[in-house]
């Protein structure tokens, strides 16, 4: 028999059959079961007593009136299966999934499953539900994991992060919104306004930052990691976001069947008015070439669709709510527009006997609607398109531009537009966020973290930007083995306690094969990037000569390609574009023509470099603090980042990779680089906590579980293994010292301060009634439902010690 789980607060009376199904818990949870009703009343039965006690399971349960306990059900978590072979574990996922159970959890690792449907489990009714409960006492949730974070940032005064990965598709950004929905709840503002300006963000960078794609309408284009700010006492007081790479080239050109940016569609539709199309100057002739593809069909799709309208509406909410001026939307709005345009600038070969390589525009329209929009004059941005300087032996040449290379330098400051006004708008939502000292210092305060990327890729047709896609997965991957596996078994034997080793595939040497220096791919993407004759081939040829490895091949029939094998399946990729794409350059000329702008916001994208996401001092400072936290084998040295934050050089700034100076040019694989270091360095000062998205099929049905897919998921990342080691291990280890100073009140008087010693850990922990602990050297090993119990204990204890304090203090009358 399977069996059934619910707590359900005050019942005045004992409920019925019928009350219990109708229950927003059972009855999305368990909805399916037609044995469930049977089920019910043979327990209801079975309980005498509303609040008594039932079967006890390997939890200690809840006794409180009014409190109905319905059986444990012991099959949400796979480290509690009996049979740990692959087989079983994906028959049991597929049974769960069948009856809507997409959660399931391995230890504290959480498995979300992708409904490819909306489900009713995500109201504020449940994340009360979930509301500083224990992990067993409700199904596996996300919102569970979220409370899991934020519990222990508040218990134990500790910065958080929620590492969220799988592939495109799999539902992490789903995840991500779900979880800021339940940890707004729980830091429960005085301040209204606040909650919602916090709730605006996600939905206002994805408008910027998300595309449809192949695989997945709302496909994120970029990596997020969104920290939520608290105070000391759990009380949300701001948030801040840093964005990763965002895939710029997408503003000018998409591969068949994919789409731009959805803000473009939706400003084209919420604006394609009279009043506003003079004012915005939106192309209505010719349909604007960057959004798209198929000549003027599809245009009159994205002006009338209501639905792109209504996001219009939706996005212009978003900018109210955070805050931004009226005056500043407007100039997101005319950049939007100008960008629109500037696609459509066309060049013509004006070569004559003398001149073979110049070009003109033939056709002013869309040239002055976009100079126009910018704020800039229309002559000087067609210099700055078919022609550049050359600064020689201190004089200055001005060389035309063929039409080939106009049409790039047009489509090159598109992308920089783009690029960062998206930098600016992540920036600005920032400063609006930006918690109060008044109510807190920065310093004082304490944050959740939730990491947001783009999943493993792997398309027909592979590029530049899947590359960086999936090396930033294969660093994450690398962190979570780290994280589960090696930290893990290190600890158990420099600590004295018996581990037997778990066997895990160990990512390193791709990672390695990518970022090493200098003979890593990047680094040799780079160097061919120096050499203006470089080619596709040489690059590849440059590939193939230097890496020779198990990883990497380059197929004999498919010409200007590469394959590698990464942890999650093998990919080929076309190597066309990689050099420029790499490059990234922005002509002088260009800045200089867009710094004259009047138009205030243009003067600040153009006006500095635009820094992004910190400072590579905080980040190098936090690198070195998780360093010292981490085990001596591990980390490499007193001062140094830890192994698996792979070096990057100083020099690697924080400029935006196309920004020319005289200094040596910053590519985008260099920046790519820092970027990891710095989302690294983010998230390994907090103490993490994974989810793993897995998609259930291809075609994007609810329902559907293709056992291959899901199994191919399950392996490469690592859950199996996973399995095994949560099983056996310890997830928490605390130096004993600490155990005894944060646990004391368990066993001792409130003033009575005991000693950090060996004898106190073992008294606190048997009066606790915990089995199966262990004690190391310097530290106390506890499964991970040992601390859920003892962090309810303390609480329970604590609030009990204040509300005497109260008595005593004659508080309470
Ligand atoms: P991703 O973030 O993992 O892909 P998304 O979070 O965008 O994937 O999920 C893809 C789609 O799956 C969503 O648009 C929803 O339709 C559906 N979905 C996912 N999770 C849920 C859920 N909990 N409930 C209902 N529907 C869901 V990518 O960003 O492409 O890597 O780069
Ligand atoms: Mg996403």
């Amino acid at each position: 028999m399977r069996m059934y789980r619910c707590l359900i607060k005050d019942f005045e009376t004992r409920p019925s059959v019928m009350h219990l199904l109708e229950h927003p818990f059972i009855k999305q949870a368990h909805g399916k079961d037609t044995s469930l009703r049977h089920q019910l009343s043979v327990l209801i039965r079975d309980q005498q007593d509303v609040g008594s006690r039932t079967r006890t399971t390997r939890h200690e349960r809840i006794n409180t009136r009014k409190t109905l306990i319905i059986e444990i059900c012991p099959d949400d978590d796979l480290v509690n299966l009996e049979v740990l072979d692959e087989e079983t574990i994906i028959t049991h996922l597929q049974k769960r999934y069948q009856d809507l159970q997409i959660y399931t959890y391995v230890g504290d690792i959480l498995i979300a499953l992708n409904p490819f449907q909306s489900l009713s489990i995500y109201s504020p009714q449940f994340s009360k539900l979930y509301h500083g409960m224990k992990r067993s006492t409700n199904p596996p949730h996300i919102f569970a994991t979220a409370d899991a974070a934020y519990q222990s940032m508040v218990t134990l005064s500790k910065d958080q992060c929620i590492i969220i990965s799988g592939e495109s598709g799999a539902g992490k950004t789903e995840s991500a919104h779900l979880i800021v929905q339940h940890l707004t709840f729980l830091g429960k503002a005085n301040n209204r306004t606040l909650r919602e300006k916090i709730l605006q963000v996600n939905p206002l960078v994805e408008a910027f930052g998300n595309a449809c794609t192949a695989i997945n309408d709302n496909s994120s284009r970029f990596g997020k990691y969104l920290e939520m700010k608290f105070t000391p006492t759990g009380a949300v007081m701001g948030a801040k976001i840093s964005e990763y790479l965002l895939e710029k080239s997408r503003v000018i050109k998409q591969a068949t069947g994919e789409k731009n940016f959805h803000i473009f569609y939706y400003i084209y539709a919420g604006l394609y008015h009279q009043d506003n199309l003079k004012k915005y100057r939106l192309p209505n002739k010719t349909a604007p070439r960057y959004i798209d593809c198929f000549n003027g069909k599809v245009m009159q799709d994205i002006i009338s669709s209501k639905l792109y309208k209504e996001q219009f509406g939706a996005i212009q909410d978003c900018f109210r709510i955070i805050g931004f001026t009226e005056e500043e939307v407007n100039s997101v709005y005319k950049i939007l527009a100008a960008i629109l345009n500037t696609g459509n600038i066309e060049f013509k070969s004006t070569s004559s006997q003398h001149q073979s390589d110049k070009s003109e525009v033939p056709n002013s329209e869309a040239l002055d609607d976009a100079a126009a929009l910018l704020s800039i004059g229309s002559e000087e941005l067609q210099e700055a398109l078919t022609s550049h300087c050359v600064v020689t032996r201190g004089e200055t040449i001005i060389r035309t531009n063929t039409v080939d290379k106009a049409t790039d330098v047009r489509d090159a400051m598109s992308k920089a537009l783009y690029g960062r006004l998206f930098s600016w708008i992540v920036n600005r939502i920032n400063a609006l966020l930006q918690p109060d000292t008044n109510i807190c210092t920065a310093e004082s305060g304490m944050n959740v973290g939730i990491l947001d990327i783009f999943g493993f890729e792997n398309f027909k047709k592979n590029s530049f930007e899947q590359l960086c896609i999936n090396i930033a997965n294969e660093q994450i991957q690398f962190y979570f083995n780290q994280h589960i596996f090696a930290l893990e078994q290190i600890e158990y034997q420099s600590e004295g306690v018996d581990a037997s080793l778990v066997e895990y595939e160990d990512n390193r040497p791709i990672l390695d094969m990518f970022l090493q220096k200098p003979m890593g791919l990047l680094s040799l993407l780079d160097e061919e990037s120096r050499f203006p004759q470089a080619t596709d081939q040489t690059l590849v040829d440059k590939f193939q000569d230097n890496l020779r490895n198990k990883y990497f091949w380059t197929p004999k029939r498919v010409e200007l390609c590469f394959g590698i094998q990464h942890y999650a399946g093998k990919v080929l990729y076309n190597v066309s574009g990689f050099l420029e794409k790499n490059r990234d350059t922005l002509p002088a000329d260009i800045v200089v023509v867009l710094r004259t702008s009047e138009n205030k916001l243009l003067q600040q994208l153009f006006s500095s470099p635009l820094t992004k996401t910190g400072n590579l001092a905080t980040s190098r400072a936090r690198v070195t603090a998780a360093s010292r936290s981490l085990p001596p084998q591990l980390s490499s040295g007193r001062n140094k980042s830890p192994k698996y934050l792979l070096k990057v050089d100083t020099m690697e700034m924080m400029r935006h990779p196309e920004e020319t100076t005289n200094m040596r040019r910053q590519t985008v694989a260099s920046y790519f680089r820092y970027s990891l270091m710095d989302l690294l360095s983010k998230m390994v000062v907090g103490t993490p906590h994974f989810v793993r998205c897995i998609k259930p099929n291809d075609d994007r049905q609810a329902l559907r579980f293709n056992k291959e897919r899901v199994m191919v998921q399950l392996r490469y990342t690592g859950i199996l293994e996973t399995v095994n080691i949560r099983r056996q291990g310890y997830s928490h280890r605390i130096l004993i010292e600490e155990f005894v100073n944060r646990y004391y009140y368990l066993a001792f008087r409130a003033h009575q301060m005991p000693e950090g010693s060996k004898e106190n850990a073992v008294i606190i922990l048997q009066k606790a009634k915990l089995e199966h602990w262990v004690l190391g050297k310097t530290k106390v090993f506890l499964k991970y439902y040992h601390v859920e119990q003892l962090n309810l204990m303390l609480r329970e204890v604590i609030a009990r010690v204040v509300l005497i304090q109260a008595y005593t203090k004659g508080w309470l009358g």
